[in-house]
């Protein structure tokens, strides 16, 4: 066999941990999302569809779902070629459960939602080659809680959570209301006593989801000032350390660039990494799995990686989850980092996404590897097959469980 051959079979082969994803399990109902009008209402197919509307964006958004998802269909894949990642990602997913293309919508609704059992999650997650997904849970989210406590029985090795803490970093006023409703007693003013408060409150929340890691996305300007930086440092990271936790940054976005959009409408900014870099220094004892939303920057988070083994690069995030910046991230984590990294993540909200985010991200990752061994192979070393699988099994599954 040649090289080429054994990693496109190891990638295939190799069922890997997708360590940041927006899924739910089944037993989570309407937060599990499927089918086709999910996969079309995805945000950045409505982002798209809006460079060519002429509607107006509340008109858009008051319509029922299955009307947004005919306009996007008809404005995108019908009276378009679809050329984008996304609108080429719905297509592979048609593909990989053999429904071929068709004008009428509800055609392909039809086929797809005849595939739809009781199984059907665990048929997506197996056709995909994904074995457990990470998701994002947000204890201030209503719809969530509510699974939690009222202990929603769920399968963990499969879906494992991860106690997201965004609201508390970039909206105290809000993040305050509902700790108060907690019975935890907080101020306006982050006191000794208010800082303790919420310390009690993550525990809680820690103690009641039994997390992998937790996380928080930090807006390109984040810390905007000392209250952000205190939650973050005297209430996250002391709550991290006494768990054992490790915390994911997904540094970069520029949230509601254009509110309009709803979902869709975040942009990405610079990040400053100086901020990361005396995070890292600061708290060596802290574990960071990092992901940033820029293509600028990211030669130098990747020197930032290599100089502290207390992170762990993560993945090609939202904008940046496309064939050319794959490749080009990618290449640049191996040449800094040799395979102490882990490639890529989903970032799925639906299903059947997990079908082409990791057809696509195995592709572009397979011309990668191909590449490195065969320069090893031309310099001599021999690439046995157990080693192609060794290595495709560290960068998928064992960096993220060893470091977690
Ligand atoms: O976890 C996040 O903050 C982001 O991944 C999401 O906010 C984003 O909307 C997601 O869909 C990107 O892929
Ligand atoms: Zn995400």
């Amino acid at each position: 066999m040649r090289i080429a051959e054994i990693v496109k079979e190891a990638l295939e082969q190799t069922e890997v941990t997708d360590m940041h994803t927006h899924l739910f399990p089944g037993e989570f109902n309407d937060l599990c999302l499927t089918g086709m009008d999910e996969l079309l209402t995805f945000h950045y197919l409505i982002a798209e569809t809006f460079l060519w509307l002429e509607e107006d964006y509340d008109s858009f958004f008051q319509r029922p779902k299955s009307e947004q998802a005919d306009l996007v269909w008809k404005t995108l894949f019908v009276d378009r070629t679809p050329t984008s990642e996304a609108a080429v990602g719905v297509l592979t997913v048609l593909q990989s459960l053999n429904i071929s293309f068709d004008h009428d919508l509800n055609v392909i609704r039809s086929r797809l939602s005849q595939m739809e059992g009781s199984d059907y999650v665990q048929a997506m997650m197996k056709r995909a080659g994904v074995s457990a997904v990470v998701m994002t849970n947000n204890p201030f989210d209503p719809q969530e809680r509510r699974h939690y406590e009222k202990e929603t029985p769920f399968n963990r090795d499969q879906f494992i959570p991860a106690l997201r803490v965004d609201p508390l970093l970039n909206g105290w006023e809000n993040a305050r209301t509902i700790i108060n409703e907690d019975g935890y007693q907080v101020s306006e003013e982050l006191t000794e006593h208010t800082l303790e408060q919420t310390k009690a409150f993550l525990r809680h929340w820690v103690k009641k989801m039994d997390p992998i890691y937790v996380a928080a996305s930090l807006p390109w300007d984040f810390p905007r000032d000392k209250n952000e930086s205190a939650l973050l440092e005297k209430c996250v990271l002391p709550v991290c350390e006494e768990t054992g936790l490790s915390l994911s940054l997904m540094i970069g976005p520029k949230r509601a660039l254009n509110p309009d959009l709803h979902l869709a409408g975040d942009g990405v900014g610079i990040f400053d990494l100086s901020y990361i870099e005396y995070l890292c220094k600061t708290y060596p004892q802290q574990k960071f799995l990092i992901t940033m939303l820029s293509r600028e920057g990211q030669y130098e988070l990747t020197v930032l990686a290599q100089k502290f083994r207390n992170v762990m690069l993560f993945g090609c995030w939202w904008f940046l989850n496309t064939p050319q910046l794959i490749t080009e991230i990618t290449t640049m984590r191996f040449d800094q980092l040799g395979m102490k990294f882990i490639p890529q993540h989903s970032d799925c909200r639906v299903m059947e996404q997990l079908l082409y985010k990791w057809k696509h991200s195995r592709e572009v990752i397979a011309e990668i590897l191909v590449e490195r061994y065969q320069t090893l192979e031309d310099k001599g070393l021999v690439i046995e097959k157990d080693t192609i699988h060794r290595d495709i099994d560290l960068m998928f599954n064992v960096n993220f469980r060893n470091f977690t």
